[in-house]
């Protein structure tokens, strides 16, 4: 079998629910963040399985991007690894992928449970407060297995959560040198504010293998801050990380920062050493369109990562991503629209 794309990250189920900006005050929560969830978080499962507006969907980021990618590319592209538990949370997880045909290589802990994620939408914010359950216990001999590496070493194309880097920077170390060595892509995204602020360290030793950084405008800010880079602007910033080491010279570099509703920033570094700056125009979306933006970042990358895959130009990929992403949060949750839509 060739998987072309490999996908590592956390799989999670989200229990995403309605709440008031009270209820995240309550908790000490941001209206759009993603966290790790401390003792004094945990009733909110609770609070959420019981709540009239529960959704039980499919998460966890790289595997929702997974999804989307295997959903617009030609049946058997997109295979992914990380950690689950034996139980009823990840069977769900077994049927979404299940539905647009992702394969998944999943390590099974017979004794803890699948990772759950808190999705509090508040209007078009989510707040997301997450128990990583078995996810946490992922480990690189998972993929050294020579059934799953055969599958690594047949890929061209890798994807990696940033959120990962809470759980294994070995494995992303692992699958990092492999493409580099062999010319393939990396792509990794920064996931979440946190990630750049707490995990800096294993953050600063996976970028020099990424030939694509994807992050958000809040996730760029938090880089800054945790880099101490004296201008703070978006296009210094993604100047500043594309022009970072890199261990494949063969490649440059590119830094996407999405912006919600506001242009994509791309800075590319060509082989002079020169950046290229360039602005892409989001997909506009009515208001009254959003159902939540619960994986609209996921999304993107989805349809980024499908069009790079299908050895689409840059630009391109970006405009497959904004579709998609616009596509996305108009479903329920990390989600894409069935029928199947064609970009
Ligand atoms: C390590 N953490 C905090 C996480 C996550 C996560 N996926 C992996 N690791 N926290 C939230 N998510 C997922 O992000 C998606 C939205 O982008 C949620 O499961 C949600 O589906």
């Amino acid at each position: 079998m060739v998987y072309k794309l490999v996908c590592l990250g956390n799989p999670l189920l989200d229990i995403q629910f309605d709440v008031t900006k009270e209820y995240l005050d309550k908790y000490g929560l941001k209206e759009n963040d993603a966290i790790l969830v401390e003792e004094k978080h945990m009733p909110i499962f609770d609070d959420g399985l019981k709540d009239p507006s529960v959704k039980l969907v499919a998460g966890g980021a790289a595997q929702n991007t997974a999804r989307g990618a295997q959903y617009l590319l030609p049946e058997i592209s997109v295979v992914y690894f990380g950690s689950v538990g034996n139980d009823k949370y990840a069977e769900k997880l077994h049927e979404a992928n299940k539905s647009v045909g992702l394969a998944t290589r999943y390590q099974v802990q017979p004794d803890i449970g699948t990772g759950k994620c808190a999705a509090l939408i508040n209007g078009p914010n989510r707040s997301l407060a997450t128990d990583l359950g078995a996810a946490n216990h992922f480990k690189p001999s998972h993929l050294q297995k020579p059934e799953n590496w055969e599958l690594v070493e047949k890929a061209s194309f890798f994807y990696i959560g940033g959120f990962h880097l809470t759980v294994s920077p070995e494995a992303i170390i692992l699958l990092g040198k492999h493409a580099a060595e062999n010319n393939k892509d990396f792509v990794i995204n920064f996931s979440a504010p946190f990630i750049a602020q707490f995990f800096k360290d294993p953050l600063d030793q996976v970028v020099p293998y990424a030939d694509y950084i994807i992050c958000n405008e809040s996730e760029a800010a938090a880089y800054a801050e945790s880099h101490d880079l004296k201008d703070k602007s978006l296009v210094e910033v993604a100047t500043y990380i594309a022009k970072l080491p890199k261990v494949n010279s063969k490649k440059p570099r590119t830094v996407i920062f999405t912006q919600g509703l506001d242009p994509t920033l791309v800075v590319r570094v060509d082989a002079q050493g020169e950046a290229q700056i360039s602005e892409i125009v989001v997909h506009p979306l009515a208001a009254d369109k959003v159902v939540d933006t619960n994986g609209a970042g996921d999304a993107f990358a989805a349809g980024f990562v499908a069009g790079l895959v299908q050895g689409k130009d840059l630009f391109e990929n970006i405009d497959i991503g904004q579709w998609l992403a616009a596509e996305s949060i108009q479903q329920v949750g990390p989600s894409y629209p069935f029928p199947k839509k064609t970009y």
